[in-house]
């Protein structure tokens, strides 16, 4: 199936490479201004024939983790490349390094777009278990070595938007999430999925302040089918490295067609259930919030409009404000998934 989504600032499709890629963000960074800064602030993108975004070996301290697991990075460096078109790629720049990686969501560090890396100091990623549990064959806690070894890793560009109308579009490496479903042997009575974050108040302010709304952990859920399509990702790195742990360490998932909010960081129990799961966002708001969160530029948001996106990066002369497509640009995969459905309703 190839997926291919028209947009002004797309290059031409014969020149979807990571190179040509690489030399359409220099081409916008000069026309912005702000060559010198931007390229300087992230880091080079594959040169070489491999089909990979290079990767920028960060120190943990640059990733904000205690240790960086040697296993995980060579399985990381040892991803199958970026396909040249379809559903695994975009044909739009990258969202740099520093933008991805310090223009973050993730409440349990702070709820400012810059929490998450200046709060987030040595996580522990090392050891990490999953508890696998509900209607499955093989429930148990996994090491993440574990849920990972048997996986052959990949390189994916997708977009990612976020409920707020920012967007950006970033390298993930990961496998997809039906694979290592497949693997737990789910029941006929799994009939959704649920993942919950880590709780740990010594190393998640977030966790801690009194000021916070959410009722921790943070959880969300995906129906079996969302959870079992190809496009559903079981992120472990992103810009050729592992996650830093603002980017949610060591794994997270990526749900491209859904508001960012589905895509829930640094995991610690999935669990398989016959009915709906609570999600932290839908339980906060849940006139704002629904299960499904589906990008949709048709319904707006009750405070603000859906119908576009600010793309990332961007800046107050120039905020590279882009429309925004039915299911962020994957209709044509995913749309038959909600047949029948009254997206207005079911938001
Ligand atoms: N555990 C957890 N996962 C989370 C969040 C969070 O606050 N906590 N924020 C979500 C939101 S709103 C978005 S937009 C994405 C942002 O991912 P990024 O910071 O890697 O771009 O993470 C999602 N996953
Ligand atoms: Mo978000």
């Amino acid at each position: 199936m190839l997926i291919k989504v028209k947009a002004a600032h797309e290059i031409p499709s014969s020149e979807i490479t990571p190179e040509s890629v690489y030399r359409a963000r220099r081409a916008f960074l000069k026309g912005a201004g702000v060559a010198g800064a931007g390229l300087l602030a992230g880091p080079v993108l594959g040169q070489e024939a491999s089909g990979t975004v290079a990767s920028p070996n960060n120190s943990p301290e640059a990733l904000n983790l205690a240790s960086k697991p040697q296993w995980l990075v060579e399985q990381v460096a040892a991803r199958q490349p970026v396909p040249d078109e379809g559903l695994f790629t975009t044909g739009e720049m990258l969202t740099p390094f520093q933008d991805v990686t310090t223009y973050n969501n993730f409440y349990e560090f702070g709820t400012d777009k810059s929490d998450p890396s200046r709060n987030a100091r040595a996580f522990k990623v090392d050891p990490w278990t999953v508890e696998v549990t509900g209607a499955i064959g093989k429930p148990g806690t996994y090491t993440l070595e574990d849920i990972l070894k048997p996986h052959a890793l990949e390189e994916r560009i997708y977009r990612l938007r976020c409920v707020e109308a920012w967007s950006m579009v970033i390298p993930w490496v990961g496998f997809p999430l039906g694979d290592l479903i497949k693997r737990f042997e789910p029941t006929s009575k799994a009939k959704f999925v649920e993942f919950i974050t880590l709780i740990d108040k010594n190393q998640m302010p977030g966790q801690r302040s009194r000021l916070a709304t959410i009722d921790w952990p943070y959880r969300e859920g995906l129906r079996m089918d969302e959870a079992m399509h190809p496009l559903t990702l079981l992120a472990v790195g992103l810009y050729g490295d592992i996650l830093p742990a603002q980017s949610g360490a060591p794994l997270r998932l990526v749900v491209p067609w859904k508001y960012g909010f589905k895509s829930i960081k640094s995991i610690v129990r999935i669990n398989f259930r016959e009915t709906m799961p609570n999600t932290t966002w839908s339980d906060l708001q849940p006139n704002e919030y629904g299960f499904y969160a589906n990008v949709n530029p048709a319904v707006s948001h009750p405070r603000w409009s859906q119908a576009t996106e600010r793309r990332l990066p961007g800046s107050l002369f120039m905020p590279n404000r882009i429309g925004t497509l039915p299911f962020n640009g994957y209709a044509e995969a995913v749309a038959d998934l909600y047949k029948g459905m009254d997206l207005r309703k079911l938001y």
